[in-house]
């Protein structure tokens, strides 16, 4: 048996359950299965409700459009404003003095901002975009820390009808600048630098290596946040804080068609070029506010803290546009969880009395690895709920986050969803699921997932299949930027009338679904999705690289690793001065959280007939697994021989 399934095996015999505690029933949003059975017996009527907790200046005049699948359309010829919904429309209330953002930089300086405040900044930066010349329908990319002014920009670009592109500050200029010029990106709003582990990124400096191959831009903005010297483009380049000062508060939000772009976020799929993945305003902001309400059970007091970086969906999703429009509030932290001290979450709980916690399993694993005296520490009682995601969790960093961070009184959340999903679609719901370990349990109320065969047939439950949905849901991507054919290519024709989402699942006796992972050539690396074929490209792009093969090995907290397979070119040397050259070079090109953890040489790749490279195989040698079926290699000798030379390597 392959260790892929023994894992699965374990599992499936996975026995413990965790009915939702008493307390916690009590007090809950959702308390009985109700929602669930309102949505089966008609779906659209449900997410209709759903979206009279948004306000529109325009009712829609239905609810789905199904007439030119795919392309679905939600609430159609409603008009509405995602900015004044999480801004304005709180102000009418007491939520007008309320934390809307609670901000804690790295360096241990901290900034709270009401939705007053909030209401303030929005409307004097979406001024600020509008004197640099940005109109209803330009792109503005936004390169930032973990600062307040990222959600700032987002909200403006929202309140003026502007779809923003977040790239994340991770990325390489050579990242940014490919994002810039696929988006057309008219404006750029950046900083001198964030902070990391007490050391400067410097995105100013990256953001001006970009430009130099981006006609589109005409202007930048820059925040003032790590104040070392930055070069500035008279013309060009303009600062934040002095374009604020200047700037009016108040601002009226567009009137925006539900189906309008909201914004365009980068990932990584099966090709070398990262997808622009588009989101409209309707229905993203009836799904993400109604699953963020129900899903954390949010209460007018919470304290909220999802640890993503905004420059992923979940941060988009689950720290700005659900939280805000719910009126909650959310927390934002710019730093590393271990600067100064491995305790800098629990510090953070403890300060501010975080009462529902979402993060990664790969931070879990990271804590467990770090040992329980960090949050012993701290003083965690304030938090009453969990939340994972970006990866399969396994039971044992499910049960370390139960006892050690929820003290066995916290239910957790394992949400499934992605960055085209732009909500979660498969979750418990906290007051009304029973928990099992490594499970993220059942589709939300209105989503239609499944497990299905090769042929598009559901398989039993009990056994394993593809993931997909088989109806759309209000959040979901609208197309591909600017590549519509790719959209249908990659999501809609693998099965007829289903979304591929990529995935490999099974769902077990009690129809409860256990993702498996990608089976795609996507990998995920702490969480972040990354494309084989990307980092290929990268290394190939190295004067003595020849070819390369990219797979993602298994890895005690990372969940997956980036491991590589190099061929050089004729007479080139495989030195340990080159692995470093080939690392960095992939850091160049794609951004830090590509880096391979290793970098193997060999003479010849394992290729199909056809010429395909079989990175199953690779797969295979890099986790010490028995080679599966060779039948289909072009030369079956030489896969023995690469896994011979990587055990005497090992
Ligand atoms: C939100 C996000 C999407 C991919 C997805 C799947 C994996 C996310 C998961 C999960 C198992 C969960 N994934 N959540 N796997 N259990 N709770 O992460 O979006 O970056 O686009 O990644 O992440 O493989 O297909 P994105």
């Amino acid at each position: 048996m392959a260790n892929e399934d023994k894992v699965l095996e374990a599992l499936l015999k996975e026995e413990r359950a965790f009915p939702p505690p008493a307390y916690f029933v009590e007090e809950a949003l959702v308390k009985d299965t109700s929602l669930y059975e309102e949505a089966k017996k008609d779906r659209e009527a449900f997410w209709a409700r759903q979206a009279e907790n948004i306000d529109w200046f325009q009712k829609w005049d239905k609810v789905l459009d199904t007439s030119n699948a795919p392309f679905f359309k939600w609430f159609v010829n409603g008009k509405l404003n995602v900015s004044y919904n999480c801004i304005d429309r709180h102000l009418k209330t007491w939520r007008r003095t309320k934390a809307a953002i609670v901000w804690e930089g790295e360096p241990g300086d901290d900034r709270v901002l009401t939705y007053q405040d909030l209401y303030r900044e929005v409307t004097k930066c979406a001024n600020v975009l509008k004197e640099l010349g940005v109109r209803r329908g330009d792109r503005v990319t936004i390169y930032l820390p973990m600062i307040p002014e990222l959600p700032i920009a987002m909200l403006a670009c929202a309140r003026i009808g502007a779809p923003h592109s977040v790239v994340f500050g991770g990325f390489s200029s050579e990242s940014l600048r490919d994002r810039i010029n696929d988006c057309q990106a008219k404006l750029v709003i950046t900083a001198d630098g964030g902070w990391r582990r007490g050391g400067i990124v410097p995105l100013k400096k990256n953001c001006d290596d970009a430009l130099a191959e981006c006609p589109s831009v005409e202007k930048v903005l820059v925040v003032k946040r790590t104040c070392q010297d930055v070069n500035i483009v008279q013309g060009r380049d303009f600062w934040w804080h002095e374009m604020m000062a200047r700037a009016p508060i108040g601002c009226e939000p567009e009137h925006m068609d539900a189906e309008d772009m909201l914004y365009i976020l980068y990932t990584s799929g099966t090709t070398g070029k990262p997808k622009g993945v588009v989101h409209t305003t309707g229905g993203y902001l009836v799904g993400v506010s109604a699953t963020h309400r129900m899903i954390f059970d949010i209460k007018d007091d919470d304290i909220y803290w999802c640890t993503a970086d905004i420059g992923w969906v979940t941060g988009h999703s689950y720290i700005v546009y659900g939280p805000l429009a719910n009126g909650c509030t959310t927390v934002m932290y710019e730093g590393s969880p271990d600067w100064p001290e491995r305790d800098r979450f629990w510090a953070i709980v403890e300060k501010y009395r975080v009462n529902i916690l979402y993060t990664a399993p790969t931070a879990i694993r990271a804590f467990m690895k770090w040992g329980t005296e960090w949050p012993a520490r701290r003083d965690l009682s304030s938090l009453r709920l969990l939340g994972t995601v970006g990866e399969p969790i396994n039971p044992e960093a499910w049960m370390w986050y139960y006892k050690y961070i929820g003290n066995e009184r916290c239910p957790i959340v394992d949400t499934w969803w992605q960055t085209e999903t732009g909500m979660i679609l498969i979750s418990p719901l906290p007051g009304v699921t029973t928990l099992k370990p490594g499970s993220a349990t059942i589709p939300f109320p209105g989503v239609e997932a499944a497990v299905v065969d090769n042929t598009g047939k559901d398989v039993p439950l009990g056994s394993g299949g593809y993931l997909v949905l088989k109806s759309p849901w209000p959040a979901m991507l609208r197309t591909i930027y600017g590549d519509p054919d790719r959209y249908v290519a990659q999501y809609w024709s693998r099965f007829e009338n289903m979304y591929f989402t990529g995935d490999g699942a099974r769902w077990d006796e009690d129809g409860y679904f256990w993702i498996m992972g990608r089976v795609d050539d996507v990998i995920n690396v702490s969480g972040h999705r990354l494309g084989t074929m990307e980092i290929e490209s990268a290394l190939v792009d190295h004067p003595a690289v020849a070819e390369a093969a990219v797979i993602g090995k298994a890895h005690e907290v990372k969940g997956q690793a980036v491991s590589a397979f190099v061929t050089l070119k004729e007479g080139i040397q495989g030195t340990p001065q080159l692995i470093e050259e080939l690392k960095a070079h992939v850091v160049r090109k794609i951004g830090a959280l590509a880096r391979p953890e290793d970098i193997f040489f060999t003479a010849e790749l394992p290729k199909t007939r056809s010429g395909k490279i079989m990175r199953r195989l690779l797969r295979d040698i890099a986790e010490g697994r028995v080679l599966g079926d060779t039948t289909t290699l072009a030369d079956p000798a030489v896969v023995a021989k690469i896994k011979e030379q990587y055990e005497s390597q090992e």
